[in-house]
């Protein structure tokens, strides 16, 4: 399907169509009006349904663009590290002298001690940051990779053990097909995932679809869009379902011809719940003491699941950002798996709701252009196979991520101990695309101190953010607005074509461009083989949808005519015997033989319940008595738009407690209070409401580290909080971190 073009020029003013594919995961159409090569303002789509409406952020991207902030030249560090003193440099002496410090670290440590990495800045398919990968590969004979996801790793792993594939999303609009809707830690109003999703959702509320919500706080989406609230404590969720499970076994109202013909380990999962493995039945009063959920809640919700067929579980990611997150999700299949939701219209596999949009089941765009750039892989992944710290699950990871040698989460840990302290290299050089590790790794002080250590540190960036303040060269990287690229969404598809809309200031590069340039300086001159627009007409060539290149790139966007709502696992469910899982067995593996093999306790066959980290019941709780969760808020996408003022004019950082909370310590509304743990402390105002549960304190990730003299961050960076610790099935666990809360002293 096509969009309808907008007329070009209306009193000397064009229309430029264009994608916004943030680190949000949105994907929105923008028509970006431009008069006189500045942009004047950002409209949307109106066209044809499905529409990608922009959001605050995309419409906000003006000040972005314009931001007086903004860095504009290559930056030379002139004063201490962290301290944020830079002088201008050309960009000749900038890439020379990372070129310099990439040889000379190359020749006294080996190419091993340079370590790359990236996240995600825009979500297109050009300027990522594996397109340095080969440059290192190819010039200094390979580089330290990193792995490890901090959106769902957790529920990565349990979609691949359960369902061989991550694959396991519908597209949104199948959600009207549902007869109950269960919004489990799935906020998507505020923290976007596909630019319809809340749309769908609206319709679903329209249309009678029952809508529950299961969170610890009553969020946006809870309060537009669900009949019930039920407030759980967080990282016990996995409790919840295994004593939902308990309560559909007991009163037999499994879909027995399903699990019979679908699954396999249901009587083993059963051993567990029953209580016949360890002695403790998983009733709902067992679930009661861990999850705070009353135990007739959690047997209505159960019969209610049970009966209203077909019901969409949705389990977002933000339960399995916690220690044993993955347990989390594999529970969550696995009451989809008993109640037969699963490969029907209406049902939900209850997978990865949100794996990052530009490669998902219905919208693939393939290899990225730094994939597609000659040269092979990086020796020193072939050579070392991933150095997991943990016992994790590298059968299942095969061909879906990235090899490396450092899981990122540990990386400041990996840089002051190296060798001696059990990590297979000695870093020394970091260079960072896209990314604000700083700021949005877990334990920033500690990631402080670690910078501080490092011989040279290249970052990428577009403003002086606080892990920018550590790099010895800063390059300016220009704006999606600026350059060309293609994304893709994710559960409602759509190709967007991301247009140049208006010159960078000051001969700005992408990265391609930089990426080019410090190749040749590296001596490997044959790295942009192909302009930027050639590479996406490669790309976009892969894509069987898109019909042609150049009504695309007019267009902004292509939208994908499905011919009704997709879900994942149809054929299995409907013909198993010719359409096996791409499981082991072949099957839904509600027990995984290849995790029993692995014989950790902490990463067991079935699902279960394992007590975090930092619960309440940890007796670090007498001293720090809130639990922490760090929720993704409307006015940034993680760190970026933080600066920008439209935006700051939504809400303030902030921490969210209850009134009980509150009270017990004195704290009024808008009071500035200290929060605090043994990792760090913040100074932020608080927020008094009845929308949190008691117990539990929410600060929004992404704002801006900033320490005063002593320490204190003034700026809300929530991971001056949180614990460098990664799951064993590789959850990020950003939502398990004990605090406490009291008024802040004047200072
Ligand atoms: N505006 C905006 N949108 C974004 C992003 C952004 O930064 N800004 N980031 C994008 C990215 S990369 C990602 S990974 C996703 C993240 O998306 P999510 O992980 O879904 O977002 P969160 O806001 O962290 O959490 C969603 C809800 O889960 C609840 N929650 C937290 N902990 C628990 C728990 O233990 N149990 C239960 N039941 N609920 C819990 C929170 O209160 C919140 O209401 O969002 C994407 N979309
Ligand atoms: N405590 C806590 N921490 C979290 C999370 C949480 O829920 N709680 N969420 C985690 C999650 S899910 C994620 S995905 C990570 C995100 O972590 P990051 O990916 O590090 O976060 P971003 O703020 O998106 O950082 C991207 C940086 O790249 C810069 N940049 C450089 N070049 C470009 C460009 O060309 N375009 C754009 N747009 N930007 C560019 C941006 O200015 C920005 O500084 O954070 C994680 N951290
Ligand atoms: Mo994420």
């Amino acid at each position: 399907m096509t969009v309808k073009e907008t007329p070009v020029s209306a009193g000397g003013e064009k229309v430029v169509m264009t994608a916004c594919n943030s680190h949000c995961g949105g994907t929105c159409l923008l028509k970006v009006h431009v008069k006189e090569r500045r942009i004047t303002r950002i409209e949307t789509d109106d066209g044809e349904d499905p529409q990608f409406r922009a959001c605050l952020r995309c419409r906000a991207y003006r000040q972005r663009v314009y931001a007086p902030d903004r860095l504009r030249s290559p930056l030379k560090r002139v004063g201490e590290r962290g301290a944020g003193t830079f002088e201008p440099i050309s960009w000749d002496e900038a890439l020379d002298t990372v070129a310099k410090a990439l040889v000379r670290i190359k020749q006294t440590y080996g190419q091993s001690s340079i370590l790359l990495m990236y996240s995600a800045g825009d979500m297109g398919r050009l300027n990522t940051g594996d397109l340095f990968a080969k440059v290192f590969t190819r010039a200094t004979g390979g580089y330290t990779a990193h792995w490890g996801w901090h959106s769902n790793g957790g529920g990565q792993y349990a979609s691949l053990a359960t369902y061989g594939t991550v694959l396991s999303a519908n597209t949104r609009d199948d959600l009207l097909n549902s007869r109950l809707i269960l919004l489990w830690g799935w906020n998507p109003t505020d923290s976007v995932h596909d630019t319809n999703t809340s749309w769908y959702l609206a319709q679903a509320r329209e249309a009678g679809i029952k809508i529950v919500a299961v969170d610890p706080r009553y969020s946006a989406s809870a309060a537009t869009f669900a009949q019930q609230w039920i407030p759980i404590r967080p990282g016990t969720d996995a409790a919840m379902l295994i004593a939902m499970a308990y309560v559909i076994m007991d009163n037999n109202l499994q879909d027995q011809g399903f699990l019979d013909r679908c699954t396999v380990g249901v009587d083993q999962f059963k051993d567990y719940v029953l209580g016949k493995e360890d002695g403790i039945p998983k009733t709902p009063a067992w679930a009661e003491s861990i999850t705070g959920v009353p135990a007739a809640v959690t047997v209505a919700l159960a019969r209610d699941y049970a009966a209203s067929k077909p019901a969409a579980l949705v389990a977002g990611i933000a339960p399995g950002r916690t220690a044993y997150g993955e347990q989390f999700h594999r529970a969550a299949m696995t009451l989809a798996a008993m109640t037969g939701n699963i490969g029907v219209h209406g049902g939900n596999a209850a997978g990865t709701v949100w794996s990052g949009p530009s490669n998902q089941n219905f919208a693939k765009l393939g290899p990225t252009v730094g994939q597609r750039m000659k040269g092979g892989g990086n020796p020193l992944d072939v050579a070392t196979p991933r150095q997991d710290s943990l016992p994790a699950s590298d059968r299942f990871w095969k061909g879906w991520t990235s090899v490396g040698r450092i899981n990122r989460f540990y990386v400041a840990d990996a840089i002051l101990k190296g060798k001696a302290g059990g990590y297979p290299v000695d870093l020394k050089l970091l260079y960072i695309v896209n990314q604000n590790c700083l700021n949005q790794l877990s334990n920033t002080n500690k990631i402080a101190r670690a910078l501080r250590e490092l011989e040279f540190i290249v970052v990428h960036d577009q403003f002086m953010t606080p892990t920018a303040k550590f790099a010895d060269i800063v390059l300016p990287s220009t704006m999606f607005l600026e350059r060309i690229d293609v994304t893709a969404g994710g559960a409602t598809p759509f190709y967007g074509y991301m247009n140049k809309v208006v010159e960078p200031p000051d001969g700005l590069m992408s990265h391609f461009q930089i990426a080019v340039e410090l190749a040749r300086r590296l001596g490997v001159p044959d790295y942009g083989e192909k302009t930027e627009d050639e590479w996406l007409r490669e790309i976009v060539a892969d894509s069987t949808r898109i019909p042609s290149y150049d009504t695309f790139k007019k267009q902004g966007a292509y939208k994908i005519r499905l011919p009704g709502p997709a879900i994942s696992f149809e054929k299995q469910v409907s013909d198993p015997p010719n359409n096996p899982f791409p499981t082991p067995s072949g099957k839904i593996e509600i027990y995984s033989k290849q995790l029993a093999d692995m014989k950790n306790p902490m990463l067991p066959p079935v699902p279960k319940y394992i007590e975090t980290w930092e619960s309440r019941n940890d007796p670090l709780a007498a001293k720090y008595p809130l639990q922490l969760i760090t929720t993704h808020c409307k006015r940034r996408a993680h760190s970026q738009f933080e600066n920008i003022p439209w935006l700051r004019e939504i809400e303030t950082q902030a921490i969210t407690m209850n009134s009980a909370d509150a009270c017990a310590r004195d704290i009024r509304d808008g009071d500035k209070v200290r929060i605090f743990n043994d990792r760090g402390e913040m100074v932020i105002p608080a927020i008094v409401s009845e929308r949190i549960m008691p117990g539990v304190v929410d600060i929004p990730q992404g704002a801006w580290y900033d320490p005063d003299e002593k320490g204190v961050d003034r700026g809300g960076c929530v991971n001056v909080l949180s614990r460098d610790m990664v799951s064993p099935g590789e959850a990020f666990p950003s939502n398990t971190c004990l605090v406490q809360v009291e008024m802040a002293r004047p200072s």
